[in-house]
């Protein structure tokens, strides 16, 4: 008995299911880097990076436990190029009797490893990912039959299942959910303290040789790399978050500072998509900060919901509705995805400094996602593959299991309102309210319609009556369409000729 138990990039926990019960000195462990992997779409540069650069130190921690590991670089002579070629090779080369692999996190890979079984005819394990602190089957029996889903309610369940914020039956501070007091603006002047950063050893220094050789044509910088590429390194992470930023991440979740892209918010996706960090010592580490005194309760139960809550409730919708869900298409939306988005190129300040910062670092914080980038993508009708593709691509902490439901079901409403009950859609002043990007733009915010009038607030309006027809029924939205049969229609006549002026213009 020879068991293969495959480890992919994302999975890189010594807790993974697929390494339980693993006999030392007789099973093997394969991991590799394949080109299919990194080409299926043209990942950020520091993405791939910090991919390779965290498996290869995985790898040598594995070996170093005296775990034989077959560990194939990308420019290696044998290397195959696919997982499912890999797994072939080794199955030819050693005397393999099964294989273990703990789920893959997306469906396009799952569809492949399915086939192994048949294909190679060996027993194939496909194991449940125990990261994750609610299984496919726990969510799919909580959505049960219903049209549309609440991530409170089933955030509330998961507090109470794993016992967080709790006090018997009843959430810590008498409120599941803190959210109205997480507004704050933030002072420019404010010192925000700045994140630990990671000093690149000699794995990593040959990892980024290798991308500079290999993939310099893929969008964003490589350098300067300063992310965790070990769980060691990882736990600092988290330490000096917890330490240093959390207490502050609910008054300040949704503010955006030019030149500080990362704010109170913890910088940890990279570690929790690949396996460096867990969910659950996440959670942990922030309610532990809030029993001993160091953050308040609106700041950790804040972060909490995100990981608990967010996290979890993302990863659900995307197994309930794959394959179709990466098909939906509410708006019937066409328009191609905007150079800007690649070049930073435009005088609206808002998405300059989000896709600059997005270049830079393969990261921007939840509300540059939410509000800047998908908005002003939903407000001018880019197409859900387009956005998809691109979401992706330039963030470090993209797998299409957690980019695409944040992407078509919270910011596009692609999926016509199974995730998020109305859309994200929102004028400038939102923006304006939470960031100084205002401050330094060619447009002017107060302005509502006019050469001069930043185009958030026109193609907002744009946005909603193009769709009435098929928001009108959303009760959320009620108050709004009134709102607009009020206006002057001089200035619907504006706001429609504005918009078509500036589309038109779009490149
Ligand atoms: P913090 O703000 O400190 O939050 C803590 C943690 O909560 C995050 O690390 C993350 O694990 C989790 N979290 C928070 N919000 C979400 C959410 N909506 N969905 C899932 N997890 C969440 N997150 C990804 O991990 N990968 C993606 O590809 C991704 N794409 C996104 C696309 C769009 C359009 C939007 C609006 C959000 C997306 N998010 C994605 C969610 C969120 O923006 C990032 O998780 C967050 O910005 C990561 O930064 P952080 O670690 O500093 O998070
Ligand atoms: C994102 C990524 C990249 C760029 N390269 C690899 C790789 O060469 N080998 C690997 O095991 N994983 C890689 N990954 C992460 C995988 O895409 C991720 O594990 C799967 O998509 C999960 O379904
Ligand atoms: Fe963005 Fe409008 Fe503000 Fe300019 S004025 S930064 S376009 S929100």
């Amino acid at each position: 008995m020879k068991t293969l138990r495959v480890i992919l990039g994302d999975q890189l926990s010594q807790r993974i299911s697929s390494l339980k019960e693993c006999h030392k000195n007789n099973d093997i462990i394969l991991m590799c880097e394949v080109i299919e992997e990194a080409k299926y779409v043209k990942h950020h540069q520091k993405k791939i990076a910090y991919i390779f650069s965290a498996m290869r130190h995985f790898a040598e921690e594995l070996k170093n436990q005296n775990h034989i590991v077959i560990y194939t670089k990308l420019d290696d002579d044998n290397n195959a190029g696919s997982f499912t070629s890999e797994v072939a090779n080794a199955i030819k080369k050693h005397n393999i009797t099964d294989i273990h692999i703990t789920e893959p996190s997306e469906y396009r890979v799952l569809a492949d490893i399915n086939l192994w079984q048949q294909k190679f005819e060996i027993n194939v394990s496909i194991l449940p990912d125990d990261r994750f602190l609610c299984s496919k089957d726990e969510f799919i029996s909580w959505a049960g039959s219903r049209k549309q889903l609440t991530m409170e309610y089933f955030y509330r369940e998961m507090r109470k299942k794993y016992s967080i914020l709790m006090q018997d039956d009843k959430p810590v501070g008498d409120k599941w959910n803190f959210d109205s007091e997480n507004r704050k603006t933030i002072s420019t002047k404010e010192e925000i303290p700045k994140p630990i950063v990671f000093k690149p050893d000699s794995i990593t220094k040959e990892v980024i040789k290798l991308v500079n050789e290999r993939f310099s044509d893929h969008f964003g910088d490589l350098e300067p790399f300063e992310l965790a590429t070990t769980r060691a390194e990882a736990i600092l992470a988290l330490k000096d978050f917890v330490e240093n930023r959390l207490h502050n991440f609910g008054d300040y979740q949704d503010a955006m500072i030019e030149g500080e892209p990362i704010l109170y918010h913890s910088y940890i996706s990279f570690y929790i998509n690949s396996g460096l960090l867990l969910p659950i010592e996440c959670i942990k580490a922030a309610q532990r900060e809030y029993h001993r005194g160091n953050a308040p309760l609106n700041a950790v139960e804040g972060f909490i919901r995100q990981i608990l809550g967010w996290r979890e409730y993302i990863r659900g919708v995307y197994w309930l509705k794959m394959p179709s869900y990466a098909d939906e298409n509410f708006f019937a939306a066409k328009r191609k995805l905007p150079e800007l988005y690649w070049s930073g190129k435009t005088d609206m300040n808002c998405l300059h400094q989000c896709v600059s910062e997005t270049k830079k670092n393969a990261y921007a914080h939840h509300i540059q996602r939410l509000m800047v980038l998908g908005n002003f993508s939903l407000l001018i009708g880019v197409d859900p593959k387009e956005l998809n593709e691109w979401f992706l691509i330039v963030y470090g902490d993209a797998y299409e299991w957690v980019e695409l439901p944040n992407v078509s079901g919270m910011v596009l409403f692609a999926d016509g309102g199974f995730l998020a009950s109305k859309p994200y859609a929102a004028g400038g002043s939102y923006i304006n309210k939470m960031s100084n990007y205002c401050k330094n733009c060619k447009y002017k915010i107060s302005k509502k319609t006019g050469e001069d009038a930043c185009p958030f607030n026109y193609l907002y309006w744009n946005f909603m009556i193009t769709n009435r027809d098929k928001l009108k029924n959303n009760y959320r939205l009620a108050m709004i369409y009134k709102s607009y049969d009020k206006m002057a229609d001089d200035k619907k006549q504006t706001i429609k000729s504005d918009s078509e002026k500036f589309l038109k213009e779009l490149k």
